[in-house]
């Protein structure tokens, strides 16, 4: 069984050049129902536990700098096989090669600036949203 909800961040670039509006927007308009939402800025600590399971990589430590270097919004996300659907709608991480009318061939800057995240699995989904929201932000 698929599940309903995936976690999604607006990242720093996007947010400051003022896309968060058109982003939310081409969110709900794609069917999605937004039930829990919050503008925050992450401290080194919070992204380098939110991205450690890239902590091998070589783009680790750049990853964590840009993502903890302004105000993200954080949101969940509620629609039926979410986590696919949403993945759809950002499209590819390079956004050289994200598909026409997806938000990262539309928004984003380069592969490390590429203005969402989208979780990659319901398992992912669940621990992401618990890591950004408490119950009482969830509606
Ligand atoms: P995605 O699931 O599409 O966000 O992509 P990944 O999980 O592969 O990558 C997570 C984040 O790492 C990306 F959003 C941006 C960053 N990244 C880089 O900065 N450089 C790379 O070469 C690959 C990914």
């Amino acid at each position: 069984m698929t599940g309903n909800i995936t976690f999604t961040m607006i990242k720093p670039a996007a947010v400051e050049s003022g896309y968060t509006g058109a982003i939310l927007h081409m969110i709900t308009e794609n069917g999605f129902r937004i039930s829990a939402l919050k503008q925050l800025q992450m401290t080194r600590k919070d992204a380098e536990t939110f991205y450690m399971v890239h902590k091998d990589r070589p783009f680790y430590n750049d990853l964590v700098g840009f993502m903890s270097s302004g105000p993200i919004v954080a949101a969940i996300l509620e629609k039926e096989n979410a986590v696919e659907e949403y993945r759809k709608l950002i499209g590819a991480t390079d956004p050289g090669k994200a598909l026409e009318g997806t938000i990262r061939k539309l928004f984003a800057k380069s592969v490390q600036q590429n203005a969402v995240h989208g979780s990659d699995s319901d398992e992912n989904a669940a621990i992401e949203a618990a890591f950004f929201f408490a119950e009482r932000e969830r509606f």
